[in-house]
């Protein structure tokens, strides 16, 4: 046996979000996700939408004990935009929406849970989107700072740990390179300009958070999904893809975000490409003087790249930053098969020593990281428990990578699992259930799975004592 003991005031966790568990019950104002549905509901697996989600909305008091039996000490959720908000450009409040918000604080604390709050994730009111073009447009984001005001000014008296947005690149590439979140548009110059306004946003943030928040221990940050990306090969073309890969992908926001400007080549290239971001020496001043306190990091598996294999000109639309990379599925890469990811638990050390050299070792913590699996039904035992040893295993090794890093001075202080209770995932649905808490669809009710059981322990005891088993098991190909 060996132990791995994390530091004493370790967040034990797991992240969600509203609009993937609340349902959209009272709610004023759609989000794109619910106005896609609306409009599209064949584009969400099963043609399972938000309304219901994980119903949270009228569950959380029972939701919160469930987590509380997993060993949470700490739960990410966030605020959505489009129910605290009932005028969008005035930005006054709905009170049953304050109502809501406050109990759902009070009782995680009232069951000893730390809330974490995070203010955007993803789900922009459509009205902004149809208006105004959404996160393209520079007035999106000073009614983005009136919501954030308002949560600060009603919340911060109790919340301490607060977050700007959740993985913005996935804004821009769903939104406007890839076509997987509405407006599923593929615009690679109005997707830089989204990066810069979400970044301009989360700064702003910050700076409104300073001058008005009530908690003396208030600490702010964003959550950033930062997936190491690995050359396909020493060739020099593939070393140089995956570090544009990286500029683009993990430095534009990271930088940005944690050290107040642009990654200098990004800019240089995107100058030189003529596609870079509207900006003015304000904003820029803005940046620099607003940076994070922390960081969160979702990490769900590596990025690996090699040189693009068209050649520029055969690109259908102008501009698109994979003008210079393209990300592939490694031959033989030990798979999640369900979800299609590689499952490679290393990276979790190699993004903290990035980010003790890099980064001066700002505090961070793991925000997301998890195995998605679809039919959890297959692992249901007698007792009607899913034996989910797969993401026992998943999450021990993460662990111990993590703890590696932790030992040769890392300052991370958390990790949160994605998720506590299996919960709506875009268009994805209930596709891939990621949950320590299984929730049956149809009539809402929710279970402990093990990993709740293991999870619950391993809070309790700080660590884990990991078996000549898992050793076996470490790093050899296992398939779902
Ligand atoms: C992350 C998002 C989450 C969640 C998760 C799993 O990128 O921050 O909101 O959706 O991915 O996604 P999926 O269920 O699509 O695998």
């Amino acid at each position: 046996m060996t132990k791995i003991i994390f530091p004493k005031e370790f967040w034990w966790g797991a992240a969600t979000s509203g609009p993937q568990t609340e349902g959209r019950f009272k709610k004023k104002h759609a989000n794109i996700f619910d106005y896609d549905f609306e409009k599209n509901p064949e584009r969400f697996w099963h043609e399972i939408g938000p309304d219901m989600a994980s119903n949270f909305y009228n569950d959380f008091r029972e939701d919160i004990k469930l987590m509380k039996k997993a060993g949470l000490n700490s739960v990410r959720t966030s605020i959505q935009w489009s129910r605290l908000i009932d005028d969008l450009e005035e930005g006054t409040v709905n009170q049953d929406a304050v109502d809501f918000y406050n109990a759902v604080i009070d009782e995680f604390i009232a069951n000893g849970i730390c809330p974490v709050i995070n203010l955007h994730h993803f789900d922009l009111p459509v009205d902004l989107l149809h208006k105004y073009g959404g996160w393209t447009n520079k007035h999106v984001i000073g009614l983005y700072v009136k919501f954030a005001e308002q949560c600060f000014k009603l919340f911060s008296d109790r919340v301490s740990d607060w977050f700007t947005h959740n993985e913005p690149m996935v804004v821009v590439e769903g939104g406007y390179l890839y076509q997987f979140h509405y407006p599923d548009l593929v615009d690679g110059k109005l997707a830089v300009q989204v990066a810069y306004n979400l970044q301009l946003a989360s700064s702003l943030a910050i700076q409104k958070f300073h001058e008005i928040n009530q908690n003396p221990n208030g600490k702010i940050g964003i959550v950033l999904n930062l997936s190491p990306n690995y050359p396909a090969s020493q060739a020099k073309e593939d070393i140089a893809a995956a570090h544009i890969a990286d500029l683009w992908q993990n430095q534009l926001f990271m930088d940005a975000s944690v050290k107040g400007e642009f990654p200098k080549e990004l800019v240089e290239l995107l100058t030189k490409d003529k596609v870079i971001w509207e900006s003015t020496k304000e904003e820029l001043a803005i940046i620099k003087n607003n940076k994070v306190d922390r960081l969160g990091v979702n990490y769900y598996h590596p990025n690996r790249a090699q040189k693009p294999y068209y050649s520029p000109n055969s690109l259908a639309v102008d501009w698109l930053p994979n003008k210079y990379f393209a990300n592939y599925q490694m031959h033989g890469a030990r798979m999640n098969v369900d979800k299609g990811w590689e499952i490679y638990p290393r990276a979790l050390y190699e993004i903290a020593k990035n980010i003790q050299k890099n980064y001066n070792n700002i505090p961070w913590f793991v925000s997301e990281c998890g195995m998605g699996v679809s039919n959890e039904e297959r692992y249901l035992n007698e007792d009607g428990q899913i034996d989910d040893d797969y993401r026992i295993q998943f999450i021990q090794e993460h662990l111990y990578w993590l703890h590696q890093a932790i030992e040769e001075g890392s300052s991370c202080f958390g990790f949160h699992l994605w998720t506590a209770i299996d919960c709506f995932s875009w268009r994805n649905s209930y596709r891939n259930r990621y949950g320590l808490i299984s929730v049956n669809i149809h009539t809402q009710e929710k279970t402990l799975k093990k990993s709740a059981h293991f999870f619950k322990n391993l809070t309790e005891n700080s660590g884990l004592e990991l078996s000549e088993e898992f050793f076996d098991k470490f790093n050899k190909t296992f398939r779902f």
